[in-house]
Protein backbone atom coordinates (compact mmCIF):
# COMPACT_ATOMS: atom_id res chain seq x y z
CA UNK A 1 0.00 0.00 0.00
CA UNK A 2 1.56 3.21 -1.05
CA UNK A 3 -1.18 5.51 0.17
CA UNK A 4 -4.10 5.75 2.39
CA UNK A 5 -6.71 6.90 -0.29
CA UNK A 6 -10.06 8.73 1.09
CA UNK A 7 -12.01 5.15 0.87
CA UNK A 8 -9.36 3.53 2.80
CA UNK A 9 -9.58 6.17 5.27
CA UNK A 10 -13.23 6.15 5.29
CA UNK A 11 -13.14 2.25 5.63
CA UNK A 12 -10.57 2.73 8.47
CA UNK A 13 -12.21 5.32 10.51
CA UNK A 14 -15.17 2.64 9.72
CA UNK A 15 -13.43 -0.12 11.79
CA UNK A 16 -12.75 2.28 14.12
CA UNK A 17 -16.55 2.36 14.65
CA UNK A 18 -16.63 -1.32 14.45
CA UNK A 19 -15.06 -1.40 17.33
CA UNK A 20 -12.20 -3.65 15.68
CA UNK A 21 -8.86 -4.63 17.43
CA UNK A 22 -6.46 -1.44 17.58
CA UNK A 23 -3.86 -3.61 14.77
CA UNK A 24 -6.85 -3.90 12.72
CA UNK A 25 -8.48 -0.81 13.03
CA UNK A 26 -5.52 1.00 12.37
CA UNK A 27 -4.39 -0.87 9.07
CA UNK A 28 -2.30 -4.13 8.31
CA UNK A 29 0.66 -3.03 6.22
CA UNK A 30 0.98 0.68 7.85
CA UNK A 31 2.22 3.11 5.42
CA UNK A 32 4.00 4.66 8.24
CA UNK A 33 7.46 3.66 6.87
CA UNK A 34 6.64 4.40 3.49
CA UNK A 35 6.92 8.01 1.91
CA UNK A 36 4.14 10.65 2.30
CA UNK A 37 1.52 11.28 -0.23
CA UNK A 38 2.21 15.27 -0.03
CA UNK A 39 6.74 14.88 0.34
CA UNK A 40 7.68 16.82 -2.28
CA UNK A 41 4.59 18.60 -3.18
CA UNK A 42 3.36 21.65 -1.93
CA UNK A 43 -0.33 22.31 -1.00
CA UNK A 44 -2.25 24.94 0.33
CA UNK A 45 -2.80 23.13 3.49
CA UNK A 46 0.62 21.14 3.75
CA UNK A 47 3.20 21.55 6.18
CA UNK A 48 6.64 22.00 5.23
CA UNK A 49 8.71 18.71 4.69
CA UNK A 50 10.12 17.10 6.91
CA UNK A 51 7.84 18.31 9.75
CA UNK A 52 7.55 16.34 13.03
CA UNK A 53 4.21 14.61 14.03
CA UNK A 54 4.31 13.45 17.50
CA UNK A 55 2.31 12.60 20.52
CA UNK A 56 3.72 13.93 24.28
CA UNK A 57 3.62 11.77 27.58
CA UNK A 58 4.84 12.11 30.94
CA UNK A 59 6.35 9.38 33.37
CA UNK A 60 4.07 9.80 36.19
CA UNK A 61 0.65 10.36 34.33
CA UNK A 62 1.48 6.67 32.81
CA UNK A 63 4.05 4.90 33.91
CA UNK A 64 2.50 2.96 37.19
CA UNK A 65 5.07 0.89 38.78
CA UNK A 66 6.32 3.71 41.57
CA UNK A 67 8.04 1.41 43.64
CA UNK A 68 9.46 -0.85 41.23
CA UNK A 69 13.23 -1.28 40.68
CA UNK A 70 14.61 0.99 42.79
CA UNK A 71 12.44 4.02 41.91
CA UNK A 72 12.30 6.66 44.91
CA UNK A 73 9.36 8.50 46.14
CA UNK A 74 7.88 11.67 44.64
CA UNK A 75 6.62 14.64 45.61
CA UNK A 76 3.49 13.46 43.13
CA UNK A 77 3.17 9.82 45.38
CA UNK A 78 2.66 11.84 48.86
CA UNK A 79 0.53 14.43 47.02
CA UNK A 80 -1.66 11.96 45.30
CA UNK A 81 -1.77 9.64 48.92
CA UNK A 82 -3.23 12.35 51.12
CA UNK A 83 -6.42 12.57 51.60
CA UNK A 84 -8.65 14.78 49.38
CA UNK A 85 -6.16 15.68 47.16
CA UNK A 86 -7.08 13.58 44.02
CA UNK A 87 -10.75 13.54 42.70
CA UNK A 88 -12.22 10.37 43.85
CA UNK A 89 -9.36 8.91 45.69
CA UNK A 90 -7.22 7.86 42.52
CA UNK A 91 -3.40 7.29 42.54
CA UNK A 92 -0.75 6.90 39.54
CA UNK A 93 0.59 3.23 41.90
CA UNK A 94 -0.30 1.39 38.07
CA UNK A 95 -1.85 4.04 35.99
CA UNK A 96 -1.26 3.20 32.23
CA UNK A 97 1.23 0.52 33.72
CA UNK A 98 3.37 1.83 30.69
CA UNK A 99 6.32 0.73 32.51
CA UNK A 100 5.67 -3.21 31.99
CA UNK A 101 3.68 -2.09 28.66
CA UNK A 102 5.99 0.42 26.89
CA UNK A 103 6.24 -1.88 23.72
CA UNK A 104 3.34 -2.35 23.23
CA UNK A 105 2.89 1.26 23.52
CA UNK A 106 5.17 2.43 21.39
CA UNK A 107 3.70 -0.86 18.73
CA UNK A 108 0.46 1.72 19.30
CA UNK A 109 2.70 5.12 18.27
CA UNK A 110 3.67 3.33 14.82
CA UNK A 111 0.52 2.42 13.94
CA UNK A 112 -0.68 5.98 14.39
CA UNK A 113 2.07 7.30 12.24
CA UNK A 114 4.07 8.71 15.15
CA UNK A 115 7.28 10.25 13.63
CA UNK A 116 8.64 11.59 17.33
CA UNK A 117 7.76 10.95 20.61
CA UNK A 118 7.76 13.24 23.64
CA UNK A 119 8.17 11.47 26.56
CA UNK A 120 9.45 12.08 30.52
CA UNK A 121 12.23 10.76 32.38
CA UNK A 122 11.20 10.08 36.25
CA UNK A 123 14.04 11.95 37.87
CA UNK A 124 13.61 9.16 41.26
CA UNK A 125 14.00 6.36 39.00
CA UNK A 126 17.39 7.67 38.12
CA UNK A 127 18.16 9.25 41.49
CA UNK A 128 15.92 7.81 44.02
CA UNK A 129 16.93 10.65 46.35
CA UNK A 130 17.66 12.99 43.78
CA UNK A 131 20.78 13.30 44.19
CA UNK A 132 24.07 10.56 45.04
CA UNK A 133 24.39 6.95 43.34
CA UNK A 134 22.54 6.42 40.08
CA UNK A 135 20.02 3.73 39.83
CA UNK A 136 20.94 1.69 36.86
CA UNK A 137 17.38 -0.03 36.80
CA UNK A 138 15.97 3.25 36.12
CA UNK A 139 18.22 3.94 33.40
CA UNK A 140 17.83 0.96 31.81
CA UNK A 141 14.25 1.20 31.65
CA UNK A 142 14.49 4.33 29.62
CA UNK A 143 17.44 3.30 27.66
CA UNK A 144 15.17 0.19 26.85
CA UNK A 145 12.05 2.27 25.49
CA UNK A 146 14.70 4.35 23.49
CA UNK A 147 16.03 1.15 21.75
CA UNK A 148 12.31 0.55 21.20
CA UNK A 149 11.29 3.56 19.84
CA UNK A 150 14.34 4.11 17.23
CA UNK A 151 13.68 0.13 16.46
CA UNK A 152 10.12 1.55 15.15
CA UNK A 153 11.18 4.54 13.73
CA UNK A 154 10.23 7.00 15.94
CA UNK A 155 12.75 9.67 17.29
CA UNK A 156 12.60 9.86 21.06
CA UNK A 157 12.77 13.33 22.49
CA UNK A 158 12.43 12.91 26.26
CA UNK A 159 11.94 15.86 28.87
CA UNK A 160 13.80 15.68 31.82
CA UNK A 161 11.36 17.49 34.68
CA UNK A 162 7.72 16.64 34.69
CA UNK A 163 6.89 17.27 38.03
CA UNK A 164 7.91 14.04 40.05
CA UNK A 165 10.84 16.01 42.37
CA UNK A 166 11.71 13.79 44.20
CA UNK A 167 10.61 13.79 47.73
CA UNK A 168 13.61 13.32 49.53
CA UNK A 169 14.65 16.72 47.59
CA UNK A 170 11.59 18.27 49.57
CA UNK A 171 11.99 17.30 52.98
CA UNK A 172 16.03 18.31 52.61
CA UNK A 173 15.67 21.40 51.28
CA UNK A 174 12.25 22.46 50.43
CA UNK A 175 12.22 21.52 46.96
CA UNK A 176 12.58 24.59 44.59
CA UNK A 177 12.54 26.45 47.16
CA UNK A 178 16.47 26.01 47.41
CA UNK A 179 19.51 26.97 44.85
CA UNK A 180 20.38 23.17 46.13
CA UNK A 181 17.33 21.73 44.04
CA UNK A 182 18.91 23.99 41.14
CA UNK A 183 22.42 22.35 41.61
CA UNK A 184 20.49 18.90 41.65
CA UNK A 185 18.70 19.21 38.75
CA UNK A 186 22.01 20.31 36.74
CA UNK A 187 23.88 16.73 37.63
CA UNK A 188 20.88 14.66 36.95
CA UNK A 189 20.24 16.29 33.59
CA UNK A 190 23.89 15.72 32.88
CA UNK A 191 23.88 12.74 33.75
CA UNK A 192 21.15 11.17 31.43
CA UNK A 193 22.50 13.07 28.85
CA UNK A 194 25.67 11.32 29.05
CA UNK A 195 23.92 8.18 29.06
CA UNK A 196 21.28 8.89 26.61
CA UNK A 197 22.83 11.33 23.98
CA UNK A 198 24.44 8.71 21.99
CA UNK A 199 20.76 8.09 20.95
CA UNK A 200 18.74 10.94 21.86
CA UNK A 201 20.26 14.18 19.80
CA UNK A 202 17.23 16.63 21.38
CA UNK A 203 15.71 17.11 25.27
CA UNK A 204 13.45 19.21 27.13
CA UNK A 205 14.68 21.03 30.06
CA UNK A 206 11.67 21.56 32.13
CA UNK A 207 7.85 20.74 31.35
CA UNK A 208 5.59 24.26 32.19
CA UNK A 209 7.28 25.95 34.79
CA UNK A 210 4.65 28.61 34.95
CA UNK A 211 2.20 25.63 36.21
CA UNK A 212 4.27 23.16 38.08
CA UNK A 213 5.43 26.65 40.36
CA UNK A 214 2.18 28.37 40.79
CA UNK A 215 -0.20 25.25 41.25
CA UNK A 216 1.96 23.81 43.63
CA UNK A 217 3.43 26.90 45.53
CA UNK A 218 0.94 28.89 45.21
CA UNK A 219 -2.58 28.28 45.25
CA UNK A 220 -3.50 28.87 41.94
CA UNK A 221 -6.97 29.61 40.65
CA UNK A 222 -9.04 30.55 37.34
CA UNK A 223 -11.96 32.13 36.81
CA UNK A 224 -14.46 30.38 35.19
CA UNK A 225 -17.89 32.25 34.60
CA UNK A 226 -16.83 34.70 37.43
CA UNK A 227 -15.88 31.67 39.94
CA UNK A 228 -12.32 31.43 41.20
CA UNK A 229 -11.89 27.25 40.77
CA UNK A 230 -8.72 26.76 42.46
CA UNK A 231 -5.93 24.41 40.55
CA UNK A 232 -3.57 22.65 43.02
CA UNK A 233 -0.73 20.30 42.45
CA UNK A 234 1.86 18.65 44.27
CA UNK A 235 3.45 19.88 46.52
CA UNK A 236 0.54 21.96 48.04
CA UNK A 237 2.37 24.83 49.74
CA UNK A 238 0.95 28.61 49.62
CA UNK A 239 4.04 31.08 49.41
CA UNK A 240 4.45 34.65 50.12
CA UNK A 241 5.42 36.50 47.26
CA UNK A 242 8.86 36.82 47.82
CA UNK A 243 9.22 33.16 48.11
CA UNK A 244 6.92 32.42 45.26
CA UNK A 245 9.35 34.65 43.21
CA UNK A 246 12.86 32.95 44.21
CA UNK A 247 10.96 29.29 43.51
CA UNK A 248 10.58 30.73 40.22
CA UNK A 249 13.58 32.04 39.84
CA UNK A 250 15.05 28.97 40.95
CA UNK A 251 12.84 27.03 38.42
CA UNK A 252 14.32 29.03 35.22
CA UNK A 253 18.05 29.12 36.53
CA UNK A 254 17.64 25.51 36.68
CA UNK A 255 16.37 25.33 32.99
CA UNK A 256 19.74 27.04 32.21
CA UNK A 257 21.87 25.11 34.41
CA UNK A 258 20.54 21.97 32.70
CA UNK A 259 21.11 23.40 29.42
CA UNK A 260 24.80 23.76 30.53
CA UNK A 261 25.07 20.43 31.93
CA UNK A 262 23.41 18.72 29.09
CA UNK A 263 25.57 20.78 26.19
CA UNK A 264 29.09 19.65 28.70
CA UNK A 265 28.48 15.96 29.45
CA UNK A 266 25.94 15.09 26.29
CA UNK A 267 27.64 14.08 22.90
CA UNK A 268 28.85 17.21 20.90
CA UNK A 269 25.71 18.55 18.85
CA UNK A 270 23.41 17.43 21.60
CA UNK A 271 20.07 20.35 21.28
CA UNK A 272 17.72 21.56 24.20
CA UNK A 273 15.50 23.91 25.71
CA UNK A 274 12.40 23.90 28.10
CA UNK A 275 9.06 23.33 27.03
CA UNK A 276 6.79 25.79 28.32
CA UNK A 277 3.20 26.37 28.34
CA UNK A 278 3.52 30.81 26.61
CA UNK A 279 0.84 32.51 28.06
CA UNK A 280 -0.29 34.04 24.56
CA UNK A 281 -2.05 37.03 23.80
CA UNK A 282 -4.21 37.17 20.82
CA UNK A 283 -5.28 40.29 19.26
CA UNK A 284 -8.68 41.11 18.11
CA UNK A 285 -7.68 42.16 14.73
CA UNK A 286 -4.20 41.26 12.36
CA UNK A 287 -3.28 44.62 11.91
CA UNK A 288 0.03 45.93 13.36
CA UNK A 289 -0.93 48.09 15.72
CA UNK A 290 -3.23 45.08 17.35
CA UNK A 291 0.16 42.54 17.02
CA UNK A 292 2.20 44.99 18.52
CA UNK A 293 -0.20 45.11 21.91
CA UNK A 294 -0.48 41.56 21.58
CA UNK A 295 3.61 41.05 21.50
CA UNK A 296 4.15 43.44 24.19
CA UNK A 297 1.24 41.75 26.27
CA UNK A 298 2.73 38.37 25.39
CA UNK A 299 5.99 39.47 27.07
CA UNK A 300 4.61 40.89 29.95
CA UNK A 301 2.09 37.77 31.20
CA UNK A 302 5.09 35.33 30.33
CA UNK A 303 8.09 37.67 32.49
CA UNK A 304 8.89 35.49 35.32
CA UNK A 305 9.04 32.44 32.66
CA UNK A 306 8.81 32.33 28.95
CA UNK A 307 10.57 35.84 29.04
CA UNK A 308 13.78 35.70 31.25
CA UNK A 309 14.51 32.32 30.01
CA UNK A 310 14.66 33.81 26.17
CA UNK A 311 15.66 37.37 27.25
CA UNK A 312 18.54 35.92 29.89
CA UNK A 313 17.36 38.75 32.53
CA UNK A 314 13.76 39.70 34.04
CA UNK A 315 12.47 42.76 32.72
CA UNK A 316 12.43 46.14 34.06
CA UNK A 317 8.61 45.97 34.43
CA UNK A 318 8.67 42.72 36.09
CA UNK A 319 11.29 44.55 38.71
CA UNK A 320 9.44 47.47 39.20
CA UNK A 321 6.47 45.35 40.03
CA UNK A 322 8.23 43.28 42.39
CA UNK A 323 9.69 45.49 44.06
CA UNK A 324 11.30 44.22 47.25
CA UNK A 325 9.66 41.22 46.68
CA UNK A 326 11.83 40.73 43.16
CA UNK A 327 14.22 37.11 43.49
CA UNK A 328 17.31 37.71 45.08
CA UNK A 329 19.74 36.84 42.18
CA UNK A 330 23.48 36.72 42.36
CA UNK A 331 25.79 37.66 39.74
CA UNK A 332 27.11 34.38 38.95
CA UNK A 333 23.60 33.30 38.91
CA UNK A 334 22.40 36.53 36.57
CA UNK A 335 25.45 34.95 34.28
CA UNK A 336 23.81 31.19 33.91
CA UNK A 337 20.32 32.76 33.82
CA UNK A 338 22.00 34.71 30.16
CA UNK A 339 22.41 31.11 28.75
CA UNK A 340 20.82 30.54 25.11
CA UNK A 341 18.76 27.93 24.31
CA UNK A 342 19.20 25.65 21.01
CA UNK A 343 15.23 25.94 20.56
CA UNK A 344 11.81 26.23 22.62
CA UNK A 345 9.06 24.18 22.99
CA UNK A 346 5.39 25.81 23.67
CA UNK A 347 2.82 23.92 25.27
CA UNK A 348 -0.46 25.76 23.05
CA UNK A 349 -3.79 24.96 24.76
CA UNK A 350 -6.20 28.41 24.68
CA UNK A 351 -5.80 32.16 24.62
CA UNK A 352 -4.54 33.83 27.67
CA UNK A 353 -5.89 36.69 26.64
CA UNK A 354 -7.49 38.86 23.87
CA UNK A 355 -6.00 42.38 23.16
CA UNK A 356 -6.52 45.75 21.85
CA UNK A 357 -4.17 48.21 21.63
CA UNK A 358 -3.91 51.23 24.30
CA UNK A 359 -2.76 54.65 23.46
CA UNK A 360 -2.04 54.05 27.60
CA UNK A 361 1.10 52.12 29.10
CA UNK A 362 1.36 49.62 28.59
CA UNK A 363 0.01 49.80 25.61
CA UNK A 364 -2.58 47.29 25.29
CA UNK A 365 -5.77 46.68 27.03
CA UNK A 366 -7.15 43.03 28.02
CA UNK A 367 -10.41 42.06 27.05
CA UNK A 368 -12.66 39.86 29.71
CA UNK A 369 -14.08 36.67 28.34
CA UNK A 370 -17.32 36.42 27.31
CA UNK A 371 -19.32 34.49 29.68
CA UNK A 372 -20.35 32.95 26.81
CA UNK A 373 -17.64 32.14 25.37
CA UNK A 374 -17.08 28.58 24.65
CA UNK A 375 -14.47 25.88 26.22
CA UNK A 376 -13.90 22.51 25.94
CA UNK A 377 -14.25 20.05 29.08
CA UNK A 378 -11.68 21.22 31.31
CA UNK A 379 -12.95 24.09 33.60
CA UNK A 380 -9.92 25.62 32.07
CA UNK A 381 -9.63 25.43 28.59
CA UNK A 382 -11.49 28.54 26.80
CA UNK A 383 -11.55 27.43 22.80
CA UNK A 384 -9.71 29.91 21.05
CA UNK A 385 -7.76 27.79 17.97
CA UNK A 386 -6.59 30.65 16.48
CA UNK A 387 -3.64 30.72 19.42
CA UNK A 388 -1.71 27.78 17.21
CA UNK A 389 -1.43 30.59 14.60
CA UNK A 390 -0.33 33.55 17.03
CA UNK A 391 1.91 32.18 19.80
CA UNK A 392 4.35 30.44 17.31
CA UNK A 393 4.27 33.73 16.01
CA UNK A 394 4.24 35.97 18.60
CA UNK A 395 7.12 34.20 20.49
CA UNK A 396 9.48 34.30 16.88
CA UNK A 397 8.85 38.17 16.31
CA UNK A 398 9.52 38.66 20.38
CA UNK A 399 12.32 36.02 20.25
CA UNK A 400 14.04 34.61 16.90
CA UNK A 401 14.42 31.58 18.77
CA UNK A 402 16.12 28.88 15.86
CA UNK A 403 13.16 26.46 16.13
CA UNK A 404 10.12 25.85 17.56
CA UNK A 405 8.02 22.65 18.73
CA UNK A 406 4.66 22.66 19.66
CA UNK A 407 5.12 20.44 22.79
CA UNK A 408 1.69 19.63 23.85
CA UNK A 409 -2.04 20.84 22.08
CA UNK A 410 -4.67 18.38 23.14
CA UNK A 411 -8.01 18.77 24.74
CA UNK A 412 -10.26 16.57 27.61
CA UNK A 413 -13.46 15.25 26.40
CA UNK A 414 -15.96 12.98 27.82
CA UNK A 415 -14.82 10.26 26.22
CA UNK A 416 -17.48 6.82 26.42
CA UNK A 417 -17.26 4.02 24.20
CA UNK A 418 -20.45 3.78 22.52
CA UNK A 419 -22.48 0.91 22.01
CA UNK A 420 -20.06 -0.48 18.58
CA UNK A 421 -17.53 -0.08 20.82
CA UNK A 422 -15.74 2.67 18.95
CA UNK A 423 -15.41 5.96 20.72
CA UNK A 424 -16.49 9.11 18.78
CA UNK A 425 -14.73 12.04 20.27
CA UNK A 426 -16.29 14.68 17.61
CA UNK A 427 -15.21 17.54 19.98
CA UNK A 428 -11.42 16.79 19.78
CA UNK A 429 -11.53 16.15 15.90
CA UNK A 430 -12.76 19.14 15.80
CA UNK A 431 -10.59 21.04 18.13
CA UNK A 432 -7.38 19.29 16.43
CA UNK A 433 -8.61 19.80 12.97
CA UNK A 434 -8.64 23.74 14.20
CA UNK A 435 -5.52 24.14 15.88
CA UNK A 436 -3.93 22.38 12.83
CA UNK A 437 -5.34 24.94 10.45
CA UNK A 438 -3.77 27.44 12.38
CA UNK A 439 -0.85 26.06 12.60
CA UNK A 440 -0.50 25.44 9.37
CA UNK A 441 -0.87 29.55 8.74
CA UNK A 442 2.02 30.17 10.81
CA UNK A 443 4.15 27.39 9.00
CA UNK A 444 3.16 28.87 5.41
CA UNK A 445 4.14 31.97 6.43
CA UNK A 446 7.48 31.20 7.26
CA UNK A 447 7.41 30.94 11.49
CA UNK A 448 10.04 27.64 11.87
CA UNK A 449 8.04 25.47 13.48
CA UNK A 450 9.71 21.56 13.21
CA UNK A 451 6.78 19.60 15.02
CA UNK A 452 3.52 18.90 16.30
CA UNK A 453 3.58 16.45 19.26
CA UNK A 454 -0.20 16.07 20.19
CA UNK A 455 -1.04 15.68 23.92
CA UNK A 456 -1.56 13.01 24.53
CA UNK A 457 -1.19 9.34 23.37
CA UNK A 458 -3.87 7.93 25.64
CA UNK A 459 -5.93 8.56 28.47
CA UNK A 460 -3.24 8.79 31.55
CA UNK A 461 -3.75 9.54 35.21
CA UNK A 462 -4.62 13.81 34.69
CA UNK A 463 -2.90 14.74 38.19
CA UNK A 464 -5.75 16.12 40.64
CA UNK A 465 -8.43 14.81 38.09
CA UNK A 466 -7.42 11.84 39.02
CA UNK A 467 -8.89 9.61 35.96
CA UNK A 468 -11.40 11.78 35.50
CA UNK A 469 -10.54 13.96 32.38
CA UNK A 470 -9.72 12.28 29.41
CA UNK A 471 -7.12 13.81 27.26
CA UNK A 472 -6.23 10.88 24.79
CA UNK A 473 -5.36 9.43 21.60
CA UNK A 474 -6.50 6.47 22.57
CA UNK A 475 -8.81 5.13 25.17
CA UNK A 476 -7.96 3.50 27.97
CA UNK A 477 -9.92 1.10 29.70
CA UNK A 478 -7.96 0.97 32.97
CA UNK A 479 -9.24 -1.95 34.46
CA UNK A 480 -8.22 -4.38 31.78
CA UNK A 481 -5.64 -1.90 30.55
CA UNK A 482 -7.26 -2.44 26.91
CA UNK A 483 -6.02 0.37 24.37
CA UNK A 484 -8.91 1.59 21.84
CA UNK A 485 -7.95 4.34 19.22
CA UNK A 486 -10.41 6.86 19.01
CA UNK A 487 -11.80 8.95 15.89
CA UNK A 488 -9.43 11.36 16.65
CA UNK A 489 -6.48 8.75 16.38
CA UNK A 490 -7.92 8.29 13.01
CA UNK A 491 -7.45 12.12 12.03
CA UNK A 492 -4.07 12.36 13.45
CA UNK A 493 -2.90 9.83 11.26
CA UNK A 494 -4.39 10.52 8.05
CA UNK A 495 -3.08 14.15 8.89
CA UNK A 496 0.65 12.64 9.93
CA UNK A 497 0.71 10.77 6.70
CA UNK A 498 -0.61 13.24 4.09
CA UNK A 499 1.70 15.86 6.42
CA UNK A 500 -1.65 18.11 5.58
CA UNK A 501 -4.46 19.40 7.17
CA UNK A 502 -6.72 16.93 6.81
C1 LIG B 1 -0.29 20.36 30.77
C2 LIG B 1 0.60 19.29 31.34
C3 LIG B 1 0.15 17.91 31.09
C4 LIG B 1 -1.36 17.71 31.11
C5 LIG B 1 -2.19 18.82 30.47
C6 LIG B 1 -3.62 18.92 31.01
O1 LIG B 1 -0.32 21.41 31.67
O2 LIG B 1 1.92 19.43 30.87
O3 LIG B 1 0.84 17.05 31.97
O4 LIG B 1 -1.75 17.38 32.37
O5 LIG B 1 -1.62 20.09 30.54
O6 LIG B 1 -3.69 19.70 32.17
P1 LIG B 1 -4.75 19.59 33.34
O7 LIG B 1 -4.49 18.33 34.11
O8 LIG B 1 -4.57 20.80 34.14
O9 LIG B 1 -6.12 19.54 32.71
Amino acid sequence: MSQLSRREFGHYAGALALGMSTTRALGAGSPASEASPQAGRSSALSFPQGFRWGVATSAYQIEGAVHEDGCGLSIWDTYAHTLGKIEAGHNADVANDHYHRYREDVALMKELGVKVYRFSIAWPRIFPTGTGSPNGKGVDFYSRLVDELLAAGIEPFPTLYHWDLPQALQDKYGGWQSRETVNAFADYSGYVARKLSDRVSRFFTLNEIGTFVDRGHAGFEVQVGGENVPLESAPGLRLPPAELNQVRFHAVLAQALSVQAIHAMGKKGTQCGPADNVSTAVPVIDEPEHVRAAELATRELNATYLTVMMEGKYPETFLARAGKHAPRVTDEDARILATPVDFIGINVYRPAVYVLPSAQLPGYQSIPFNVSHPRMQSSWHLLGPEVMYWAPRIVHSLWKPNAIYITENGCAASDEPSEDGAVYDSDRNMFTRNCLSHLQRATAEGVPVKGYFHWTLMDNFEWSAGYGKRFGLVYVDFKTQKRTPKLSAAYFREAAWRNAVV
